[in-house]
């Protein structure tokens, strides 16, 4: 047997032992609990909506859309779409196969009604009531819209400037139909920027040829114009902007991608919005739906939603204008010329 003296030194050694061990564990489970659970809970963590405040992207200051109150053609827009300095909570949908623009749309129907190769929906579907479809079968030369189908559609006067003061709304020279297709024939002539926003005239309509919630479709796409965007959009027949909010689906430069928008009900500032990016650009055809109901807007793009807002809906009457003019940010230049195309419109009311 060992004497006391000597298991002193071998205890000693045990217990150094062990405490070494103790705390390799110790650092071990810190470790484990530490950056490593954070890592996890980030992976895990609920993705943030793919929505944010658009306050970097200031739309109409208060004093310009005062002025423009009781303006149409002027009032609003002047947003600087800047796409690449905002960032995506979650990755966009994804790109669409571009294609080389066809400025003359090649018919793919027996009529020639539908070149987009996407059919025009007819009839009710869950929860809407269809009031309003314009297959644009109806040929309409340049310089007769929109008086040659006055009884269907509306566009702001020639002559009046659009939001940026750029350009100038001039549908006699911009918008025709033929082949099945609205044509907005975005060009300049002697300096003028023209550009034009037709409107739906909406059976069963607000005065303002608005309504209480909707559905909002449209197929289109666009040649890539620098300089130029549509800001496809739901305004509030009152006029009171940003207090009764407003919807923009697609927004965009036409060289650039869509996104959308739902300004708040009750908003005090222009960037009091929910704002949808995505990746896809305007040279193929597409399908944008604005599903505007008391509990919920959806952005849906070709069948995918990109958005979706539940609260400060706005909840006043509002009309639909298919808003497409110079940018605020981009001077166009006087050679960029080219067309917005419109194969189809469906409208509805809730059902
Ligand atoms: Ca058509």
């Amino acid at each position: 047997m060992p004497s006391q003296s000597l298991l002193r030194p071998f205890w000693a050694l045990i217990t150094a032992g062990v405490a070494i061990f103790l705390l390799l564990v110790g650092c071990a489970m810190a470790a484990a609990d530490g950056p490593g659970s954070a890592t996890t809970a980030a992976k895990h963590k609920p993705k943030p909506k793919h929505k944010h405040k658009r306050s970097s992207r200031r739309r109409c200051s208060s004093r310009t859309a005062a002025k423009h109150k009781h303006k149409r053609a002027s009032r609003r827009r002047c947003s600087s779409t800047t796409p690449a300095k905002r960032k995506h909570a979650t990755p966009p949908p994804p790109a669409a196969p571009t294609t080389p623009p066809a400025t003359s749309p090649t018919a793919t129907g027996p009529s020639g009604a539908d070149p987009s190769g996407e059919g025009m929906p007819v009839g009710d579907i869950p929860g809407w009531h269809q009031v309003f479809t314009d297959n644009l079968t109806t040929d309409v030369p340049l310089g007769s819209f929109p008086s040659a189908v006055s009884s269907k559609w509306g566009d702001y006067a020639d002559g009046s400037h659009d939001t940026s003061g750029r350009g100038t709304y001039m549908p006699s020279k911009v918008v025709s139909v033929q082949n099945g297709v609205m044509n907005l024939y975005i060009h300049t002539e002697n300096g003028v920027h023209m550009v034009a926003v037709p409107y739906p005239r909406i059976p069963g309509a607000t005065s303002h040829n608005g309504q209480l919630y909707g559905r909002y479709a449209i197929r289109f796409r666009a040649d890539p114009l620098q300089g130029y965007k549509t800001a496809f959009l739901l305004w509030p027949d009152s006029d009171a902007w940003p207090g009764d909010g407003e919807i923009d689906f697609p927004e965009g430069d036409l060289a650039g991608t869509m996104s959308a928008f739902m300004h708040h009900q009750g908003a005090t500032s222009g960037s009091d919005q929910d704002a949808y990016d995505t990746t896809t650009g305007y040279s193929s055809w597409h399908t944008a739906v604005i599903e505007w109901g008391p509990s919920a807007t959806r952005f849906i793009l070709d069948g995918t939603t990109i958005g979706t807002s539940t609260s400060g809906i706005p909840n006043t009457p509002m009309h639909w204008v298919l808003q497409t003019e110079t940018r605020s940010s981009v001077v166009p230049s006087d050679s960029t010329a080219g067309n917005v195309q419109i194969d189809w419109v469906a409208v509805y009311r809730p059902a």
